[in-house]
């Protein structure tokens, strides 16, 4: 059984769903990938059935409109926890994220709780991006650590890997946001739990094919749920202590 899951939010990613499998599979054959799709108008569902028909490794959750990647991710994460994995990734569907990456953030996620894909640490690593997006993204860096104090380079990103018992410790229906929201309040809610995050370089590349869902709505969202975070915490701004389940205090095998 394979303990590694690689789950993929796709909404119209019908050009890259193949491709995106077999990188992974190169890199890292014994894992399983899990595909979240929003009934895609494009086809993707199908497609994506046809490819779990083919190869046990891949799973389909299909759903029922577009709900945004939050919700995906979470229905993602909790059909993980119905099964055995230890190790689950988040990954984009369009080669932003190089599903060559992903054994060397599984490695780093051995010794910590979540491993974080960052483009930022130790010099900036994002190809064909204007430069009013990286603006915005090093930005939103930028606001999160001075509001949060959460002090990861990149908390964005959504490129990671949870350890099992980070997602069983977190209660996933208070998880309300969607956008790059999600992956910040993700990170803020493992962080103030008391649990070991480490940043891993990774170099972020636009999408080719298909388009971005980014719109405006997703940076005001972001704007607010920084504040809600820390009003959630009683204005702390670093973690109380070390989560028992942490690797740090031995938690996790
Ligand atoms: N299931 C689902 N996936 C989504 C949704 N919005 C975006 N995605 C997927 O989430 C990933 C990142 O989205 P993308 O549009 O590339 O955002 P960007 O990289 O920030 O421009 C891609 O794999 C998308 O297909 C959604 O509403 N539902
Ligand atoms: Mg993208």
């Amino acid at each position: 059984m394979n303990d590694t899951l690689i789950v993929v939010p796709t909404y119209n990613e019908k050009d890259n769903v193949r491709d995106v499998a077999k990188a992974v599979f190169n890199g890292i054959p014994a894992a399983d990938m899990l595909f979240a799709d929003d009934n895609s108008p494009d086809g993707t569902g199908r497609l994506l059935d046809e490819m779990a028909a083919a190869d046990p490794r891949v799973h389909v959750l299909h759903r029922e409109g577009k709900q945004g990647l939050g919700r995906a991710y979470i229905a993602g994460f909790k059909w993980a926890l119905e099964r055995h994995y230890e190790f689950i990734f988040e990954m984009d569907a369009d080669f932003s994220h190089d599903p060559r990456d992903i054994p060397r953030i599984r490695e780093a996620a051995q010794s910590a709780d979540l491993a974080l894909g960052s483009r930022y640490v130790g010099g900036i690593r994002v190809i064909n991006w204007p430069l009013s997006r990286l603006i915005l993204s090093r930005g939103a860096g930028a606001y999160v650590h001075v509001i949060t104090g959460m002090p990861f380079t990149d908390p964005t990103g959504g490129f990671k890997c949870f350890r099992r018992a980070v997602l069983e410790a977190i209660d996933l229906d208070r998880i309300r946001s969607n956008g790059y929201s999600f992956q910040i309040e993700m990170t803020h809610t493992t962080w103030m739990l008391g649990f070991r995050i480490v940043d891993v370089p990774i170099t972020f590349e636009e999408r080719r094919s298909g388009q971005s869902k980014m719109s405006s709505d997703i940076v005001r969202e972001a704007l607010w749920m920084v504040w809600k975070l820390l009003f959630r915490c009683g204005l702390r701004r670093k973690p109380r202590a070390t989560h028992p389940r942490s690797v740090a205090a031995g938690g996790t095998p």
